[in-house]
């Protein structure tokens, strides 16, 4: 029963087969694939590595999903990069982190210009250090006219937080006499949530374990397929994704088309 629901990895239990990976050429292709990409630390660990070896292993991995999720033809891929709750690390993983974009930016940027793939950011960039914003705001800025796959960056970012804002906004619009209260329905809110122009995921990804969504994208996931795995974010590879794909498939395919119409 566990399993149905979650789609939990049962690859050790049944071999994932090369005729299910097929499965992902067809149609139904999520366009909006969210990740929480847990496990670096852990990672580290089991190799006696300090945890920010696992963090980096982990940023050459967003480069291969990036690659194979363009090539796939996915519209949006969103990764939890930092959470509000990581400021709570020790100081020398947070400044660590805090490098990563730009490390990242430094050698993939023409890879993403290539490949006509946008970056852009959800979560709260003003208490990012000076290094990371330019970082952050440089490739937004060269990617700004590319029209292929959108890599949306969690950045700072809590879910809670984002409806606190939303609903702030909100409040301010009902006070100035621009909307009535008894107006206010969900698509109110979902405008001024930071994925208002983004569609909402279609297949959310846990790697590493961990059965919960972490405060990430809370009012974005309402309808979202789920998909946790063991394998620990620095091992997880096209096969995996294609995997996690081809649950999501063939889920949709047992709705029989009807999603949307009140069953879920
Ligand atoms: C971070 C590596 C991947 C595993 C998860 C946590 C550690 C890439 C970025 C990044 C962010 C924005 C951007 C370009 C790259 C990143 C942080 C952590 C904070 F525009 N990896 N990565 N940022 N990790």
């Amino acid at each position: 029963m566990f399993k149905k629901l979650f789609g939990k990895n049962t690859s050790k239990e049944q071999p994932f087969s090369d005729e299910s990976v097929d499965l992902v050429k067809g149609e139904d292709i999520p366009t909006h694939i969210a990740i929480i990409m847990d496990g670096n630390g852990r990672w580290a660990k089991k190799r006696s590595m300090p945890r920010v070896a696992g963090h980096h292993e982990g940023m050459k991995t967003i480069r291969k999903i990036t690659r194979c999720a363009c090539d796939i033809g996915v519209k949006v891929l969103t990764l939890y990069a930092f959470s509000t709750e990581n400021w709570k690390r020790p100081k020398s993983e947070v400044e660590f982190l805090m490098r990563l974009p730009e490390q990242f930016l430094t050698s993939f940027l023409p890879e993403l210009m290539e490949r006509n793939i946008k970056v852009e950011m959800i979560g709260v960039m003003d208490s990012l250090p000076d290094h990371t914003q330019s970082a952050l705001k440089k490739a937004m800025e060269a990617t700004k006219g590319n029209t292929g796959l959108i890599l949306n960056f969690a950045m700072n970012y809590g879910g809670r937080a984002e409806i606190v804002m939303a609903m702030q906004q909100l409040m301010k619009d009902a006070e100035a006499g621009k909307l009535a209260i008894d107006e206010l329905n969900e698509q109110h809110i979902s405008q001024h949530l930071m994925t208002a122009h983004l569609p909402e995921p279609d297949l959310l990804i846990r790697t590493s374990g961990e059965v919960r969504i972490s405060n990430f994208m809370l009012w974005q996931l309402a309808y979202t397929e789920f998909w946790f795995t063991d394998t620990h974010w620095p091992d997880f590879d096209e096969t995996c994704l294609k995997e996690a794909i081809s649950v999501y498939q063939n889920r949709n395919r047992r709705y029989g088309g009807l999603k949307g119409e009140g069953t879920n």
